[in-house]
């Protein structure tokens, strides 16, 4: 056993203790039992994302951790348009091959993030030679051209792919997307029907961000509904879940499970993290906004204090009360992430500050919050 292994186990084993007081018979088997993954194993699956430094082997401690906590991965940026195919004729395969291939070893869910999405895409392909928007049928083979190849080439490997991501505002209009104006809003119709027919196997979903948002969240179930109604193969919805410490109310975000399973769809919870930092706005995952650095927006520079772990964790475990309720809806839980360091938030939506929004610390040991959601399957 490897030294930062003792220590995330004799980490585990104390928190445990201190947090929830459990029984022997319980300890023991927090002990023996491999990770979260197994804990959840008759509920959901429990995801998080790989990142392009962890590869190839770069990130060991990282990965061991990746494949004894959990058992979906989703790539984080890798497989977005403009990092695996930065110019039109260029495809860049190797990280994703390596994720591909590390999921498969260590026989985990993939998921392929994402196949049709406005941002994180080269300008140029919405445009002809002479710098013109493309025409709808130009586009849509682009479209398919783009959806064959990368399908294809992880066809029986990828088991689920985020098809359209982001294309509702939380007003529940059209996103004016250079897909949506190119082609018109049957992109979407189009985008899951090319996937389906290079991998009929795989599982397809739409992603969002804000889902709680009611706008929102009518207008995506409204879409699903419709897009089922006209034959299209979607199979599920996406929830980010990127929220807040007090924001929003989780019976907003029940509310979104309940409506995308009434809508017909499985629920996945896609990008879960609790930003604990001042919110310079309402939540959102919206990557367009940024705002100035101040010091007084980053409090906890110098360490996250233990009544803020707590409040982490009781955050957590208010979600998993809701998730574990609705079990029958959820296929997965992925968050966005799993040590602080990695997170996203570090530099969303101001750069340079010190966030805390996830189940593993800097040093990679599990924290309180991690603790609890152990405790809430093991104090059964
Ligand atoms: O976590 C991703 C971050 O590393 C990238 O810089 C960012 C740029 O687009 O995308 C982040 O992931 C986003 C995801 O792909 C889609 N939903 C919102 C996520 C957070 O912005």
């Amino acid at each position: 056993m490897t030294l930062s292994r003792r220590r995330f186990m004799l980490g585990t084993a104390a928190g445990l203790i201190a947090v929830t007081h459990l029984k022997s018979r319980a300890f023991a088997a927090a002990l023996k039992s491999s990770g979260l993954k197994d804990l959840y194993r008759d509920d959901f699956l429990i995801g998080t994302v790989l990142s392009a430094r962890s590869f190839p082997d770069k990130e060991t401690t990282l990965l061991d951790l990746i494949s004894r906590e959990f058992n979906a991965v989703t790539a984080e940026n890798a497989m977005k348009w403009e990092e695996i195919r930065p110019q039109l004729d260029s495809w860049q395969w190797d990280i994703a091959d390596q994720m591909v291939d590390f999921a498969t070893r260590h026989k985990m869910h993939m998921v392929g993030h994402t196949l049709v999405w406005h941002s994180q895409v080269p300008a140029q392909v919405f445009l002809d030679s002479s710098g013109q928007p493309l025409e709808r049928d130009a586009l849509l083979k682009i479209m398919k051209g783009h959806i064959e190849t990368l399908v294809g080439r992880y066809k029986g490997r990828i088991a689920t792919w985020d098809v359209v991501n982001e294309a509702i505002e939380d007003d529940g209009k059209w996103r004016q997307t250079s897909w949506f104006k190119g082609v018109g809003e049957d992109y979407i119709d189009h985008a899951f029907r090319f996937a389906h027919d290079v991998d009929p196997q795989a599982h397809l979903i739409y992603n969002d961000y804000n889902t709680f948002v009611p706008t929102k969240r009518d207008a995506i179930a409204a879409m699903a509904k419709k897009l089922k109604a006209r034959g299209v193969p979607i199979h599920g919805l996406g929830m980010q879940g990127h929220i807040g410490i007090g924001r929003p109310d989780l019976t907003e975000l029940e509310q979104t499970i309940e409506a995308f399973a009434d809508a017909g769809m499985r629920v996945h919870i896609t990008e879960l993290d609790v930003d604990v930092l001042p919110s310079v706005w309402e939540m959102s995952a919206e990557i367009a906004n940024r705002f100035e650095y101040k010091p007084e927006m980053d409090p906890y520079i110098d360490g996250f204090p233990q009544e803020m772990e707590e409040k982490l964790a009781d955050r957590y475990e208010a979600l998993f009360k809701i998730f574990l309720k609705h079990r029958d809806k959820i296929d997965r839980v992925t968050f966005w992430g799993t040590s602080d360091g990695a997170s996203w938030l570090n530099g969303f939506p101001i750069p340079g500050r010190t966030n805390y929004p996830l189940l593993f610390n800097r040093q990679m040991d599990p924290k309180p919050a991690y603790n609890r959601l152990a405790a809430l399957k093991l104090g059964k």
